[in-house]
């Protein structure tokens, strides 16, 4: 059933376009909302084709800054409002209508599915602590919140909040000849901060440190706990995570890439861990991978998730222009995060925030992206991207 969905998502593009279309997912005015910022996507069952999207509503009156005026409309602090989400049964191709999961102020979000308890973990970034959500309905209902209640060692201690996007659940079969050891560990893309995480957008964060907040696989019967592990190098914020392929055996390989708030922005930071993210011991500059620096803001959020294992390939998303939140770019690469060799303009307009996920066998990826016209954020849109398209090669014909 998973070809016919996707033998259907074909047809319909192979006969209007070539290019993966976007759909409007989120749109100001049209629901609760006149803002609609900072998506998240992730899949909930085994066959992948089941999705969750998210973003963050907004009572604000300008939700980005008009193109011609960038210095003007910046969105202001007050971030009231709540966290929307909507559901998808078909790859999404078509999305239910959009569902309140929090109202209130809130901030940063990750979320991530445990495979082995079909449970949906969210962390909600509200003004008091971090939120957990749990759903075991794939986000049909959401469980009571509970607070966060760890806190990384000094000087971390207190100033955290999730990221922006997915987090992911350690495999088994990426370390060399067994399986990863801490296979069902879920990591989550976090940030820690010795003092504030807000300097103003447009400045560095000295304080700002990408980290990771681990729930290793409990005894059977057992709820999940949390705890913080990794911590990435100074002036990274919001970052997404990888696992990567291993000769060694033991634990996972983990890789980070993380949006740049340092005194010489305007190229992502990366970390790696060669223990499941327990301590990164790797870190720099990636001169590859540009992100936008403009008068308002400093970076963006990106993300990256693996593909396929065999080949191995890697997605990297986001706005590929210097000096402009524009040119929505899907990178890929065959070794591990080390170089992307092949890149592929999704959407050449006013683009930011993205999430992505991979879909079915690996062969199609969903990506959310807010984009627009008259500001990077007119709404919130989802592609179903081929993979063959990102690569150039003729779209497989399904038989
Ligand atoms: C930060 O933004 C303000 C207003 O947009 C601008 O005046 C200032 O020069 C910017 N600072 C830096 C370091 O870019
Ligand atoms: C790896 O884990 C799977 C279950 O995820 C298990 O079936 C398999 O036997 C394990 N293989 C090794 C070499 O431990
Ligand atoms: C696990 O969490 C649920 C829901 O919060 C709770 O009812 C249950 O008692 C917990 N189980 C254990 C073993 O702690
Ligand atoms: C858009 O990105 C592509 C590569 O992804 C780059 O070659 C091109 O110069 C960029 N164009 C603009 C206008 O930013
Ligand atoms: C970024 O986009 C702007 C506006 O479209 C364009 O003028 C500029 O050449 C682009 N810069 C790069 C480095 O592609
Ligand atoms: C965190 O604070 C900044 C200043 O705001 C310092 O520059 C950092 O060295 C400090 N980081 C740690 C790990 O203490």
């Amino acid at each position: 059933m998973l070809s016919v969905i996707f033998l259907v998502t074909s047809l319909i593009s192979v006969a209007k376009t070539t290019d993966p279309e976007l759909s409007t997912v989120f749109k100001p005015h049209d629901g609760k909302y006149p803002c609609y910022r900072q998506p998240a996507l992730l899949t909930t069952n085994a066959q992948r084709t089941h999705l969750l999207v998210f973003a963050e509503g907004r009572f604000v009156t300008s939700c980005a800054p008009p193109f011609e005026n960038p210095s003007d409309g910046r969105s202001k602090t007050n971030e009231d409002g709540g966290l929307e989400m909507r559901r998808s049964e078909d790859s999404g191709v078509t999305w239910l209508p959009a569902q309140t999961v929090f109202s209130g102020n809130i901030d940063f979000y990750t979320v991530v599915w445990d495979s082995r308890t079909n449970t949906v973990y969210l962390m909600l970034q509200t003004t008091t602590p971090v939120l957990i959500f749990t759903s075991t309905d794939e986000g049909v209902t959401w469980s009571k919140p509970i607070p966060l209640a760890v806190y990384p060692p000094p000087p971390f201690s207190k100033a955290i909040k999730p990221a922006v996007g997915h987090g992911i659940e350690v495999i088994d079969n990426l370390c060399s000849n067994s399986n990863c050891s801490d296979a069902g560990t879920l990591l989550m893309p976090f940030v820690c901060a010795n003092g504030s995480s807000h300097p103003g957008d447009n400045g560095s964060c000295p304080s700002c440190y990408a980290c990771v907040l681990k729930s290793d696989l409990p005894k059977a019967n057992q709820n999940r706990t949390w705890t913080f592990s990794g911590i990435a190098q100074q002036y990274t914020r919001e970052s997404q995570l990888v696992q990567t392929i291993s000769t060694d055996s033991g634990l996972s390989h983990i890789y980070l890439n993380g949006r740049n708030f340092s005194p010489m922005p305007g190229h992502r930071f990366f970390a790696r861990s060669t223990d499941g993210a327990n301590q990164f011991t790797k870190f720099g500059i990636d001169s590859s991978l540009i992100e936008p620096v403009t008068r308002s803001w400093t970076g963006v959020v990106c993300s990256v998730s693996r593909i396929s294992t065999i080949p191995s390939r890697i997605v990297f998303s986001g706005p590929d222009n210097s000096t402009v939140r524009s040119n929505f770019t899907l990178r890929l690469s065959y070794d591990e995060g080390y170089t992307w060799p092949v890149s592929r303009v999704l959407f050449s307009g006013l683009s930011s925030y993205s999430d992505t996920a991979v879909l079915g066998n690996g062969d199609y990826i969903a990506v959310v992206l807010e984009n627009g016209e008259e500001t990077f954020a007119d709404r919130i849109s989802v592609a179903i991207v081929p993979v063959s398209w990102i690569e150039r090669k003729s779209t497989r014909t399904i038989s």
